[in-house]
């Protein structure tokens, strides 16, 4: 399975990308939710959605586009909501559902699934906001349409475009955030199953997230090699060559190296397919500053249990949370992203720990490609379901014989 444009990008005008296959990979995603909806609604995960008194949504800032949702607002048209759909005195916001749903001990298995959005704040642009995104931004690198500076045949004939973005991409000059270590904290406290990040910046990494709990489905900058024959090439040379403003090439067939990252009309890394394992198992779902624009990764969160709660957490409604009413569980609170994840962090009682672990790892941490190359003793498909206290000391950068 490779990396795609959405329907939505399809339908533009922009020529459409070839998608190649780059692994022989024949795995599938775990199988819909929907096509087993009717067994599954007996099975103790609906206990869950009993603890909400309805599906929420809360809008700290919402844009024109989805004001006609008020009417039709899913929280005024549930059971339990006021007669005038005023829900105000029954409920609460998506975000407070949840963080109930959490301390009563529901979700010990979450899964987070995170795009550009959760790196907006330490200082990375995103793709698609207007504006201040790389698409918005792109006179520089000449080229036709945005995604070309991630195709992979675009690359094949001028790598100038990406390389040139790739300088500013390239981890090192950029700090996780309280984003990030929320996400760590879920696997301080043991509740992270797994995250799934579109990023390609390496945070989730340099904040202390264990590999074995990282999906980096996307790739990343950590590792390089020959777009076309993919022999390795050491991650450190290409970056320096890459930043000198020059091409690396393939020691065996002298075509291009590029950074791992994965490009449309790629395969995405195997690690992907841990989701036909993972999302069976989940308890609760986090979607996170994400369009939700790239297949395959976009349908993953459509590979749930109907019957397990989704909280979208974004500046606007996205993918199944457009959907009007919003399915029995779903959940979502829109604005800006580091402010809602604060709130979360506050109703949950974490947000002192969370702040004590910025600061001892931004201590401990210098955010380098080095400190970011995945481990290949603890790379792999089986991860352990151990917290910070097991997974860290696996983790450390001096028990990686690849550092
Ligand atoms: P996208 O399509 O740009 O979507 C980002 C989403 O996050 C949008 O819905 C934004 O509204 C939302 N968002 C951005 N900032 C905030 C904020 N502060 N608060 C709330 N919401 C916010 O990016 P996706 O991740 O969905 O697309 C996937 C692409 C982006 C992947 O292939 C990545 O490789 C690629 N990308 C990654 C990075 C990175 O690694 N940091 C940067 C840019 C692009």
């Amino acid at each position: 399975m490779n990396r795609s444009k959405s329907n939505a990008d399809k339908r533009s005008e922009r020529p459409a990308i070839t998608r190649r296959t780059r692994s022989s990979s024949t795995a599938q995603p775990s199988q819909c939710q929907d096509s087993g909806l009717e067994k599954r609604r007996k099975q103790p995960d609906s206990d869950l959605n009993q603890d909400l008194s309805q599906k929420t949504v809360n809008r700290q800032a919402r844009p024109a586009s989805e004001a006609k949702q008020t009417k039709t607002s899913p929280a005024a048209s549930q059971p339990g909501s006021a007669p005038n759909g005023s829900s105000a005195t029954k409920s609460c916001s998506g975000l407070a559902a949840v963080a109930q749903l959490m301390k009563l001990g529901r979700c010990k298995n979450v899964v987070v699934v995170a795009g550009a959005g959760i790196s907006t704040p330490s200082g990375i642009p995103d793709f698609r906001t207007p504006g201040t995104g790389l698409y918005a931004n792109l006179d520089a690198y000449n080229i036709p349409y945005p995604e070309a500076i991630f195709n992979i045949d675009y690359f094949s004939n001028d790598p100038h475009p990406f390389f040139s973005l790739a300088k500013a991409l390239y981890p090192g000059s950029h700090k996780p955030n309280y984003i990030h270590y929320f996400i760590r904290m879920l696997h301080h406290k043991g509740l992270l199953l797994r995250m799934y990040t579109q990023n390609i910046d390496g945070l989730e990494k340099v904040c202390g997230i264990p590999d074995d709990k990282l999906v980096e489905a996307h790739g990343s900058f950590a590792t390089a090699s020959c777009h076309l024959c993919y022999t390795p090439y050491p991650p450190e040379d290409a970056k320096h060559i890459i930043m000198s403003g020059s091409i690396p090439k393939c020691t065996f067939c002298t075509a291009t190296v590029k950074p791992d990252v994965v490009f449309f009309g790629e395969d995405l890394p195997q690690k992907y397919f841990l989701h036909a394992k993972d999302f069976p198992k989940a308890d609760l779902l986090i979607i996170m500053g994400t369009s939700l624009q790239i297949e395959p990764f976009a349908s993953l969160v459509n590979t749930l249990r109907s019957t397990v709660p989704r909280l979208l957490l974004n500046r606007h409604a996205v993918g199944p949370f457009e959907r009007v009413p919003l399915r029995r569980g779903d959940h979502m609170e829109l604005g800006d992203l580091e402010n809602t994840v604060r709130r979360f962090a506050e109703m949950l009682g974490w947000n002192n720990d969370i702040e004590e672990l910025m600061k001892s790892q931004e201590q401990e941490f210098i955010p380098t490609l080095v400190s970011t190359i995945p481990c290949r003793s603890r790379a792999g498909l089986s991860g352990s379901e151990g917290s910070d206290s097991d997974t860290d000391s696996k983790c450390s950068a001096s028990s990686c014989p690849s550092n």
